[in-house]
C-alpha cells in the first residue's frame, strides 16, 4: 500500500481543540464523565465523525459508535477506539490519540481510494477513567457483560448521585442498560491506539509497540469511622482518629507491594477524603480508594488480601470501624497473537521497528478482549509521563501510530 494521505498538522489542531474542552484552565485537561465539558466533547468528536462520512450511533451508557459501512455491511466490523474522558489534572494524549488518531486513519484510508470489504468502527467507550464511580471502563464493560447490572444500578458518585441519574441528565435514559452488553462476534477485531503510558519505548528508542498482555487492576474502597471531637480539648489517649487510621493504611498499601515478591505489583491509595476537614476539629472519617495491580493475578491477589488484613489490624489498634468494598478486581487480558503479527507485518511495510510489550495501564481493550481478538498499538510518551498535564507524544510519533493502525485497519478490513 502507498503511503497513506494522513494529515499530521490537521491531527494535532484536533488534539489542541479538544483538549481546550476541559473543567479546568489550559494546560490542565478534565473530562470527568457526564460532566459538562465531557458532554461538549462528545459533541466534538461527534461532529468529526460526521465530517469523515461515519454513521453515528449512541448506547445506552453514552458509548459512542462510527460506522465506515465497507461493500458487506453485514459483515462482522473491525473495530478500533478509545476514549475521551480525563482524570482531574491529566494530559491531552491518553484516549484522545486512539479516538481522534482513528479517525484520521479512516480519512486516509478512504482519501488514498481504499474500500473496506467489511465496515471499520470506531467505539468512543464511556467512562474509561474512574474518577466518577471508583471502577474503570465503566462503558467497555458493560459491553462487554463483565458489570452485573445491579452493580451499575448500585453505583454512586461522590455526590451520591447514581449512574442512572447522571446518564438520564445526560441524555440516555430512554435505553435500557441491558441492551448495551454485546453479542459475541459482534466485531471481528479491535486495534486499539494508545500513548504508552510508561517510558520503555522512549528509553530503547523505538516508535511503536505491540502490547501481548495487559495488566491485572483492582479496586479497593475503604471507609473509616473513628471518633470526632474538638482538636484542644479531646487529649490523645480518647482518639479514634480516622484520619491516621487512613494514613496508616496507605503505608500499609505500599509496604504490600514493596513485599510482594514482583518488580510488576503497584499500589497507590489515589483518592483520600476526611470529614469535617477543619483543622481543629479531630477527623471522624475518612474515605480510601486503592488502585492495586500486577501482570500476575496471583500476586495481585496476595496483596490485596495483606491490604486488607492490614486494614482490619489498624482499624482494630486505633477503635475504626471500617467497610472494605472490592470495586473491581479484573483478570489480565491477552491479546490476540495473529492481530499481534498483523500490528508487526504493518509496521514491517511502513519500516517503523516494534517492540512487544505488556501493558501496565488498563484500558478498555482489557475488555474488549473478551468480545473479540484484541491488540494494542503503543507510541512513546515522553519520559513516560501521563495523567499530568505535561504528558506528551510529538506528532511525528502520533503519526507513525496512525500510520500503523490504519495499514492494519486496512489488513484486517478485507
Ligand atoms: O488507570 C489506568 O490504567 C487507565 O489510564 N485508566
Ligand atoms: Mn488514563
Ligand atoms: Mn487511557
Amino acid at each position: 500500500m502507498k503511503a497513506l494521505p494522513i494529515d499530521g498538522e490537521r491531527l494535532q489542531r484536533q488534539i489542541d481543540e479538544l483538549a481546550a474542552i476541559s473543567a479546568a484552565p489550559a494546560p490542565v485537561v478534565t473530562r470527568v464523565l457526564f460532566s459538562e465539558a465531557d458532554l461538549r466533547a462528545r459533541d466534538y468528536v461527534k461532529n468529526l465523525c460526521r465530517e469523515t462520512g461515519l454513521t453515528l450511533r449512541e448506547d445506552a451508557v453514552g458509548n459512542i459508535f462510527a460506522r465506515w459501512a465497507g461493500k458487506h455491511p453485514h459483515l462482522a466490523p473491525i473495530a478500533t477506539g478509545s476514549h475521551i474522558d480525563a482524570i482531574p489534572n491529566a494530559g491531552r494524549y491518553d484516549g484522545v490519540v486512539g479516538v481522534l488518531g482513528a479517525i484520521e486513519a479512516m480519512r486516509a484510508l478512504q482519501q488514498s481510494g481504499f474500500k473496506p470489504e467489511r465496515p471499520i468502527e470506531l467505539i468512543i467507550f464511556t467512562a474509561e477513567e474512574p474518577t466518577r464511580f471508583g471502577i474503570g471502563c465503566l462503558g467497555s464493560r458493560l459491553l462487554a457483560g463483565s458489570l452485573p447490572l445491579e452493580k451499575a444500578a448500585s453505583l454512586r458518585d461522590p455526590d451520591g448521585k447514581s449512574l442512572e441519574e447522571l446518564r438520564s441528565q445526560a441524555g440516555f435514559g430512554g435505553q435500557d442498560l441491558r441492551e448495551v452488553r454485546l453479542t459475541p462476534k459482534s466485531y471481528a477485531a479491535f486495534v486499539e491506539l494508545h500513548i504508552e503510558q510508561g517510558a520503555l519505548l522512549e528509553k530503547e528508542n523505538l516508535p511503536i509497540g505491540v502490547v501481548e498482555k495487559i495488566a491485572a487492576p483492582s479496586t479497593l474502597r475503604v471507609q473509616l469511622t473513628g471518633v470526632g471531637g474538638h482538636a484542644g480539648a479531646m487529649l490523645m489517649p480518647e482518639r479514634h482518629d480516622a484520619l491516621l487510621a487512613g494514613a496508616e493504611i496507605a503505608l500499609a498499601v505500599e509496604q504490600a507491594v514493596l513485599t510482594s515478591g514482583s518488580p510488576d505489583t503497584v499500589g497507590t491509595t489515589g483518592v483520600f477524603r476526611i470529614e469535617p476537614g477543619a483543622v481543629n476539629s479531630v477527623p471522624c472519617r475518612a474515605w480510601l480508594e486503592i488502585d492495586l495491580r500486577d501482570t500476575l493475578v496471583a500476586t495481585r491477589d496476595a496483596a490485596l488480601k495483606r491490604v486488607e488484613n492490614s486494614v482490619a489490624e489498624i482499624c482494630g489498634k486505633r477503635g475504626v470501624t471500617f467497610t472494605v468494598e472490592r470495586l473491581n478486581v479484573d483478570a489480565p487480558a491477552i491479546c490476540d497473537s495473529s492481530l499481534v503479527e498483523t500490528v508487526i507485518a504493518s509496521c514491517g511495510e511502513l519500516g517503523l521497528p516494534v517492540k512487544r510489550m505488556v501493558s501496565r495501564a488498563y484500558h478498555d481493550s482489557l475488555f474488549m478482549a473478551q468480545i473479540c481478538p484484541t491488540t494494542m498499538i503503543f507510541i512513546p510518551c515522553r519520559g513516560g509521563v501521563s495523567h499530568r498535564p505535561d504528558e506528551y507524544s510529538s506528532p511525528e510519533q502520533i503519526k507513525n501510530g496512525v500510520a500503523v493502525l490504519a495499514m492494519a485497519l486496512a489488513r484486517l478490513a478485507v
